[in-house]
């Protein structure tokens, strides 16, 4: 950096002062905090992301969005070239000048980091920053500070998309670096075409799935019901009526995020639908599940988690492949046996794991956190992961995509029914956001199975029955003292526990419980699972009482 270049960013930075006393962390999903706290992190955020795109020579993705957080919260979160989240090696960078103290020891950092990145800022590609926010009333002014900061950077372009879904906004990095066109409207089109094809490839005599056809979809006040009110509109074959569309209080007893915890209906259903299949966003729409209200039962819900939605998801392709393989020997004849995996992390339910096994598939575990799962995903030919909160995707390898559009061209004399199936394959390609979990495009591969299967949500969430589980917070002095292995199935620290938390799990039938330190909240979770809610319940509750012992109360 030269001395102007340098005098830039020293004044910007003057104008963006670090909160006194407050120590921020590049967490799972960003950076997060009360709204009032975040304008130094997000301008210091523009600037990362500015470098980043250096770096990478691609178009970068900067989002603000506290996703299900309360309203007064905020957020930021940096999206990488292929539409995934920011690369891991870039996050304790991330961290170090989101706690610099004062302009001079943010240039310091910055200097050192380029120099250690070999980023130069005299290359001949501007830095350019896509830039989006969800619909909180802060974002605004932190949509400023973001601009602010990657334009501290001389010749770097920031690029308002407005307001948007997180996965739109990934969507759009992803398709820019693709050179392709990058527009809300492009992103509908794209959707509502490989919709269209799907729903024209149904097998004759699919049959009404029984639920009334109309799909009442929760949009927690946010972004995401905004969005899919206009949308609906392009579609046509799906009736979809979407409450809480951002008139009521963002995220509070609304959302994916509320309905899957509390197992409860969201704001705005009650009796009325009982029986109904309905769907939930989280607040920036990177969360889908499905529920039904249970008549007469306070409200109480049936819910479809992330696990059935990849279930469903799982089948379906499972059953394009087939016909795709049928009559074909591995690798011969140019046909190509595609590798297909699924991605969990502990959370998933138990009983989805054995269903998924049982059905012939190959299950990987991951830790918590979106980053990991998209990882282990992107290394088959067709990877499905979910969250069992709902997050998740399908991800296709490009050999395989490139493979599947020749065979295609070649099917349309052979085999119909083959052609058929690699159509399918390519269009949920299309349809699913391969970027980054998006709950409008899982919810529109959710209804075309459903119409394919002519499946009601109660056949759908007969697949296979949750085992009961319970899931509890312990607050402790230092949640880091918890230290897992093999995808925090197991605590290698403190030393010892591990060996007591077998001998609880050793007192139930099918009993299954692990702890982790929380990546977003001071404390530690335990999760439990056995044959009946007690059983899981005490399960939970003598666990919870073990970390206590080990890691001591931090409520004192
Ligand atoms: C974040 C993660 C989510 C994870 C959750 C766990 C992303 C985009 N989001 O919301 O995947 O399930 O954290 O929270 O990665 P916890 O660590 O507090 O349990
Ligand atoms: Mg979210």
């Amino acid at each position: 950096m030269n001395e102007n270049q340098q005098s830039l960013l020293l004044q910007s930075a003057a104008r963006f002062p670090p909160p006194k006393g407050v120590k921020l962390s590049y967490g799972t999903a960003g950076f997060r905090a009360d709204a009032s706290l975040l304008e130094a992190t997000v301008f210091r955020v523009g600037i990362l992301a500015a470098l980043r795109s250096l770096k990478a020579g691609s178009v970068i993705g900067l989002m603000i969005t506290a996703s299900h957080n309360q309203v007064s919260d905020n957020g930021v979160k940096v999206a990488d070239p292929s539409g995934g989240m920011l690369t891991q090696d870039w996050e304790p960078f991330a961290d170090a000048i989101a706690n610099a103290p004062d302009p001079h020891s943010l240039l310091q950092l910055i200097t050192e980091f380029m120099k250690k990145e070999d980023i130069s800022l005299e290359g001949r590609q501007p830095a350019e920053v896509l830039l989006g926010r969800d619909t909180r009333p802060s974002g605004e002014a932190l949509l400023e500070a973001a601009k602010q900061g990657i334009t501290s950077i001389v010749g770097a372009i920031a690029t308002d998309m407005g307001v948007v879904t997180t996965p739109q906004l990934h969507w759009m990095v992803r398709a820019r670096n693709r050179g392709m066109e990058a527009s809300e409207s492009s992103y509908f089109h794209q959707l509502s075409s490989s919709f269209r094809c799907l729903m024209d490839l149904k097998p004759e005599g699919s049959r009404n799935n029984g639920d009334d056809d109309t799909l009442v979809v929760d949009g927690a006040d946010g972004v995401g019901g905004e969005k899919l009110e206009h949308f609906k509109k392009m579609l046509t074959g799906l009736c979809i009526e979407v409450r809480n569309r951002g008139d009521g209080m963002l995220n509070e007893g609304v959302g994916a995020d509320y309905v899957q915890k509390e197992k409860v209906a969201p704001r705005g259903f009650g009796p009325a639908e009982a029986g109904l299949r309905c769907a939930s966003l989280d607040g920036d729409a990177d969360r889908l599940v499905y529920f039904s209200v249970i008549l007469n039962k306070n409200n109480k819900i049936e819910l479809v988690d992330g696990d059935k939605i990849l279930s469903l998801f799982a089948l379906f392709i499972k059953d394009q492949l087939s016909i795709l393989n049928e009559g074909e020997g591995k690798k011969e004849n140019g046909s190509y046996q595609a590798r297909l995996g699924v991605v969990q992390t502990a959370y998933a339910n138990g009983a989805s794991t054995d269903y998924l096994k049982e059905m012939g598939l190959e299950v990987v575990l991951t830790p918590t956190g979106v980053k990991y799962l998209h990882e282990k995903a992107a290394e088959f030919d067709i990877g499905i992961y979910f969250e069992a909160n709902g997050h998740g995707t399908i991800l296709f390898s490009e050999v395989y995509l490139s493979w599947l559009e020749a065979t295609h061209k070649t099917l349309l004399s052979t085999s119909e029914a083959k052609q058929k199936a690699a159509s399918r394959l390519l269009a949920v390609s299309q349809l699913i956001n391969q970027a980054v979990g998006d709950a409008i495009s899982g919810l529109l591969l959710v209804e075309v199975i459903l119409q394919y299967t002519g499946w009601s949500i109660k056949r759908w969430n007969e697949l296979y029955h949750d085992l009961p589980s319970r899931q509890l917070k312990v607050k402790v002095v230092d949640r880091t003292a918890v230290v897992t292995a093999n995808a925090e199935t197991v605590a290698v620290q403190p030393i010892g526990i591990q060996e007591a938390i077998n001998a609880e799990i050793a007192k139930y039938p099918r009993g299954r419980c692990f702890i982790r330190p929380s990546g977003t909240e001071d404390v530690v979770r335990v999760y439990a699972e056995a044959t009946t809610q007690d059983a899981a319940d005490a399960l939970a509750s003598s666990v919870a009482t073990l970390v206590n012992q080990y890691l001591g109360s931090g409520t004192a």
